[in-house]
């Protein structure tokens, strides 16, 4: 099947003192990626040797002085002497731009395509290389360094020698060790992490490859072995370590069709965002591209037969999207091919348009045959149920955009009823109270400045019922007076360039009730209106706990924490009492301690707050009882304001 390699196959271009001069043509940038590039030009050598099946096993070494050794147990690069050049073929591949078999795309069958800048970039951008190539019995091995030419001029990768038998072995592979230039690298430090990463994924792609790295640098040599016997399976499972898979195995599915191998696995989880990663050739396209495509319309499609097939969907339903059917699906998508045409802004974006309808043929072949097999018929119903209410959301979202859209529509002025307005016009200076019960709502208005403070009330109630899906939580009114009101849009369509308010200020009781009504209004900001989250717009306000009075004297405390100290003050005889909730304070001491600028305390909501709430929500909404269980023993002092003090502002 492979055809004969022979050094006269290899193409000659271009002088590697163009590499140094342009550096970023040919690896991107001199930064810590260009540098990392460095080294997956040489393991996806290495690695493209292991997935043409002719070795096992890799290691990957970074040494004290900086310098970093890709070894593999293949074949050994060519050391024939190739005819014309006079050159052993090792030379040629670390010295000759654009040189190498693979280019020739007949050798090899199915080889990275987005680096393929080859060896001789990485030589001629090091100090020095050492290659040794163990092969026929004899090992061989050729260095080359950086030389200063004439004046300040310096050429990297000139030969120390030619090629050199220096020993027999028994071994087999090749192994190259280099130290990259630091006069063109702005770093040179490799990053553990970084090819711990990228090392672990190659393993996951290349099914029982063996990849062994160790980082020397340390006192403590660091020593790691990534080896998957489940292969993609494996990938989508560490992918899914910390989610809450809804079937037990990922579904895998493996075939090749007009020269598309294909190998995926997938596996939904209780999440609502999804993770696709794919790969071409063992290269990562993050951009995505048409095996993506192809990927998503075959599952669509199946999927939607299947709820057709199953009564899911009636006769004159619509059919579910494509994205129903991705929220929380974790997926790798892995392609090989021929001829890999790669562009977008990184070049990291499949273009063969082949690619997806072969994808496509395959994963509806593929798919339909794995639920029609044995033991698929729960999980069939899991992806149903969870795309159904994935469906619901999305429609709830519409109705929602359409009702912040219609500004002047009757059921907006209905909604826009319930609000207090402030009089002011200038939005940066105007705040949102969101009023946790009518009776505070009440005092709310009497005691605010209706200058610049607008007062929402929100009945508790509706939102405060437990196991309330957020799809509902759009549908109920308060909901949609707040979006009203902030006239900012919402979902994609949200924009704080529109924001009427720049403070939306939650004010709720601090009680599970109160807990509650901020946990939930926190996740439809982080889920809906993330920018008036990220852009610190949200506040909780915080309303004192207790009122200690002794005469004329009176002060208000925010915390148990603080209470011993200010009762100390008050010394014997004071009236002490404790605040249950808002509705209790008359407007006079609301303004006083809750809404005053000059003497309130706001705390202000980051992102990681609201995300913290909508995991909560997440976990009380869903029907996993005993993860709610735990989760409510386990955060059960979520209710406590303290949580959220971040940052206290007026
Ligand atoms: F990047 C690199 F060139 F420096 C490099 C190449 C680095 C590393 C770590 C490994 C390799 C490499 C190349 N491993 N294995 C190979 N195989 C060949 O070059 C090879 C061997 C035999 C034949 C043949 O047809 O007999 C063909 C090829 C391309």
């Amino acid at each position: 099947m492979t055809k004969s390699y022979d050094a006269k196959d290899i193409k000659v271009l271009e002088g590697l003192d163009a590499v140094r001069m342009r550096p970023g043509m040919y690896i991107g940038t001199t930064g810590p990626r260009g540098l990392h590039h460095l080294l997956w030009e040489i393991v996806d050598n290495a690695i493209d040797e292991a997935a043409n099946g002719f070795c096992n096993r890799i290691f990957v070494t970074i040494f004290k002085d900086g310098s970093i050794a890709v070894e593999d147990e293949g074949r050994g690069i060519p050391t024939d002497i190739h005819p014309t050049l006079k050159k052993s073929g090792v030379e040629v591949v670390f010295t000759q731009l654009h040189a190498g078999g693979k280019f020739d795309n007949e050798n090899y069958a199915y080889s990275g395509g987005l680096h393929g800048v080859g060896a001789s970039v990485v030589n001629a951008l090091s100090r020095w290389l050492v290659v040794d190539v163990f092969k026929n019995n004899k090992h061989f091995r050729q260095s080359f360094s950086s030389k200063i030419v004439s004046g300040t001029k310096i050429s990297g990768g000139v030969p120390d020698g030619p090629l050199t038998e220096v020993g027999s072995t028994n071994k087999h592979g090749t192994c190259v060790r280099f130290l990259p230039d630091d006069r063109c690298f702005e770093t040179i430090v490799w990053s553990e992490e970084t090819i711990s990463k990228r090392l672990r994924e190659m393993a996951f792609l290349n099914k029982n490859l063996e990849i062994v790295f160790q980082d020397n640098r340390s006192e403590n040599p660091i020593s790691k072995t990534f080896q998957y016997s489940g292969g993609l399976v494996d990938f989508v499972k560490y992918l899914n370590e910390e989610k809450n898979a809804l079937y037990d195995k990922p579904i895998e599915l493996s075939g090749e069709k007009d020269g598309v191998l294909l190998n995926v696995a997938i596996q939904h989880t209780d999440a609502y965002a999804d993770s696709l990663f794919s790969f071409v050739n063992n290269i990562q396209t993050p951009e995505g591209g048409t095996h993506e495509v192809g990927f998503k319309s075959g599952i669509t499609r199946v999927f939607n037969n299947l709820a057709r097939k199953l009564g899911v969907l009636k006769d004159k339903m619509p059919n579910l999207l494509g994205d129903d059917f991705q929220e929380g699906l974790t997926a790798v998508v892995s392609v090989h091919i021929k001829n890999a045409q790669f562009e977008g802004q990184t070049k990291s974006k499949l273009g063969n348009p082949e690619v997806k309808t072969a994808v496509e043929s395959l994963v509806v072949q593929l798919l339909t045959d794995f639920f029609d097999g044995r033991g698929s018929a729960k999980i069939a119903d899991k992806i149903l149920d969870k795309a159904v209410a994935a469906a619901k959301v999305r429609e709830a979202t519409r109705k929602a955009k359409e009702t912040a859209r219609a500004k002047n529509s009757l059921e907006n002025a209905n909604l826009i009823g319930k609000l207090a307005s402030c009089s002011g016009k200038k939005p940066e200076e105007n705040e949102l109270f969101i009023v946790e019960g009518d009776s505070a709502g009440g005092s709310a208005k009497q005691a605010r400045d209706r200058k610049f403070q607008a007062i929402l009330p929100l009945r508790g109630k509706p939102l405060n019922a437990e196991k309330k899906r957020i799809d509902q939580v759009l549908l109920n009114e308060e909901i949609r007076t707040i979006i009203s009101a902030l006239g900012a849009g919402i979902g994609e369509d949200f924009s704080v360039e529109k924001l009427k308010y720049h403070k939306v200020i939650i004010l709720a009781d601090a009680d599970q009730d109160g807990a509650h009504i901020r946990a939930i209004l926190l996740t439809f900001f982080f889920r809906y209106m993330k920018q008036l989250v990220t852009n610190g717009h949200v506040f909780i306000g915080l309303p004192p706990l207790y009122k200690i009075s002794k005469r004329d004297k009176t002060e208000y405390v925010y915390s148990d924490a603080e209470l011993p100290e200010a009762i100390s003050r008050f010394g014997k005889n004071y009236d002490l009492q404790r605040y249950k909730g808002l509705g209790e304070m008359d407007p006079e001491q609301l303004w006083a301690t809750t809404m005053d600028p000059k003497v309130r305390s706001l705390v202000q909501v980051t992102i990681e707050d609201a995300a913290t709430a909508e995991k909560m929500i997440s976990t009380l909404m869903g029907d996993n009882i005993e993860a709610r269980k735990a989760y409510i023993m386990e955060h059960s002092d979520f209710n406590k304001v303290d949580n959220f003090v971040n940052k206290n502002i007026n």
